[in-house]
């Protein structure tokens, strides 16, 4: 199974894998992470026409694993972790952070962007797995990949934090044709992978229903802090440019027979903003 996996992930960058959980245990982790978005974005009274372009796109709530234990077992859930750690080739993978990523009813699409420039990990080991707490198809939100595109070299960093990619700049600057792209179908239980340098982007959610997605992003166990722009995966340890990213920030994700422990570093009082927004934990 791993082996033709590979093979697509390392020829496409990325892969869906099939039916990895089961309709009960989606259901379960929906009403979790339901709950758990409600909480941390208390504080948060804006409707979406008043959000900016890019929060528009989606409520994005990160390291929802150090709070809540039930989302720890989805983030570290042993199927995702395996597989992938078996697309990247490794014999380990360390958490650099998971979020849920909720496209409301109305929300517009996500802009292509590739990841790996928003992440100062030196080494490309990077993968995120895309968990979609709902059917997924063209009207909620859908998901797409520019196929092949991690192997484009000299890619430059396209900012979705900066409000709306121009269609045109986009696609000179990437460097990839509008037919490269190819959307995925994905039902309750399916689970997309795509690596940090595919170019990937998501479909406004035209559907009376939000879109409700967890997804979890994995680096090699191994990799070093590249450059000092800052993340809060990174900074939160004190972890300099050059050094092994390794503490329990980042904790190993797979293998693992005992769930990590909540970091013991918390968040300073600096990040009031995105603490009160919810993107992060308070504590
Ligand atoms: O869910 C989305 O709309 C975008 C997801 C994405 O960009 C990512 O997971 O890297």
């Amino acid at each position: 199974m791993f082996e033709d996996l590979k093979k697509s992930f390392n020829e496409d960058g990325f892969v869906v894998v099939r039916d990895l959980f089961d309709s009960s245990e989606i259901k379960f982790y929906r009403e979790v992470i339901k709950e758990a978005i409600k909480e941390r974005k208390h504080f948060d009274e804006r409707v979406l026409k008043d959000r900016s372009d890019y929060e528009q796109s989606f409520t994005q709530c990160q390291n929802l694993w150090e709070d809540y234990i039930d989302i720890r077992k989805l983030t570290f859930d042993q199927r995702v972790c395996k597989i992938a750690s078996k697309l990247l080739d490794t014999h380990a993978i360390r958490l650099w952070h998971d979020q849920a990523l909720v496209k409301e009813s109305g929300g517009r699409e996500t802009d292509p962007h590739h990841d790996q420039p928003y992440w100062p990990i030196k080494e490309t080991k990077t993968i995120t797995a895309w968990i979609p707490l709902c059917d997924i198809d063209e009207t909620n939100g859908q998901l797409g990949f520019y196929s092949g595109s991690h192997k484009i070299k000299d890619k430059k960093f396209i900012n979705i934090f900066s409000g709306k990619v121009d269609e045109n700049n986009f696609l000179e600057t990437a460097n990839v044709s509008p037919d490269q792209i190819s959307y995925q179908a994905m039902k309750e239980g399916d689970v997309s992978f795509h690596h940090g340098l595919t170019f990937h982007r998501a479909k406004s959610n035209i559907s009376n229903y939000d879109r409700i997605v967890h997804t979890a992003i994995f680096f090699a166990d191994g990799c070093t802090r590249g450059d000092d722009k800052f993340h809060f995966s990174v900074d939160r340890s004190n972890i300099k440019v050059g050094e092994k990213i390794d503490s329990d920030v980042t904790p190993i994700a797979f293998p693992i027979t005992t769930l990590p422990e909540r970091p013991k570093n918390g968040i300073s009082d600096d990040f009031i903003g995105y603490k009160m927004f919810g993107l992060l934990p308070k504590e």
